[in-house]
Formats: structure tokens, sequence, C-alpha cells
């Protein structure tokens, strides 16, 4: 081997390496929510979450976030909005979180409700194969636990266990 050569194979293994590319992803997806105050609270939990951009609409209820794909999923940002009261399209909020909004800023649950799908289980599965939140009983290791069953309010769709 010439020494040339050596510097080729060190320059592909670095770029191997470093060479991990940003993969910016645009998403928009439904957030209930009411005022300013939830504008404010929805894009910060997005950022919270590894978007770079979020931005999201009170007539029109959509967030429109971007993120990086390497550093962050949609599931993770979904999640995160749930996490501070914002029933959304791939996460629901816990009552806990509900509660804790604003007067203002509680929007109608039961049709926000329709619009949410459990944060969880999607066909049986967890989203993305990603799913960290443990304390849902139907998730466990990023996947449907063997508690997972059909009722559960982060499962519904997750019948076969
Ligand atoms: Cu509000």
């Amino acid at each position: 081997m010439t020494i040339k050569n050596l510097f080729v194979v060190a320059a592909f293994i670095m770029s191997s390496l470093f060479g991990a590319q940003a993969q910016n992803k645009k998403e928009v997806f439904q957030v209930a929510g009411n005022c300013g105050m939830c504008k404010g609270r929805i894009e910060n939990a997005a950022k919270e979450a590894g978007a770079t951009q979020a931005s999201w609409d009170a007539d029109s209820k959509k967030l429109a976030v971007t993120y990086d794909a390497t550093t962050t999923s949609l599931s993770i940002i979904q999640e995160q909005v749930a996490m501070v009261g914002h029933d959304n399209a791939g996460a629901k909020a816990s009552d806990e979180a509900y509660a804790k909004l604003h007067g203002c800023c509680k929007y109608d649950r039961t049709t926000a409700a329709a619009t949410a799908v459990d944060s969880c289980c999607k066909d049986g599965k967890c989203k993305d194969g990603s799913c960290k939140d443990t304390s849902k009983d139907c998730c466990k290791n990023g996947q449907c636990g063997e508690k997972g069953k059909k009722g559960k309010s982060c499962c519904a769709n997750c019948a076969k266990a």
C-alpha cells in the first residue's frame, strides 16, 4: 500500500466518522389550543424537543416544525407538545398536564380528541420503534409490551398482546 492510498483510506474513514449530515425535515400537524399563550407554550415545547423552527397557527391549529432528523424525530416533538398539555396528532396530553393549563388555554377536549391519536402505538407497534415513554405500560424498550391491550389510552390499536 502506498502512502497515497493510505491517505485515501484515512480520509474515507474520517468522513464516515464525522460526515453525518443534517437531515432537515418539515412537518405540519394538528395541535389543540386557543390563544397566544398556547402558541408560545406549543412552540417552546417543540423547540425543547429539538425543532429548529416551530410555528403554530391559532386559527388552523396547525403546527409547522422544521427539525434535523439525525437529532430528533416527529414523535419526540409530538410527545413534548403533549407533555406541556396540548393534545396533538401524534400524542395526547395527560389529564394532569391539561389541568395545569391556564384557564384561557383549556381547549375543548371533546372536539380536540377527535384529531389526536394515541401517543405511543400505531397499528400495534410503537411509532418509529422509538417510543421511550416507559411510563406507558404498553411500551417497553421501544416496543409494545406484553401488557399492551386494546383500550389502554396509549395503545388503542395494540390489539395483539
Ligand atoms: Cu392559551
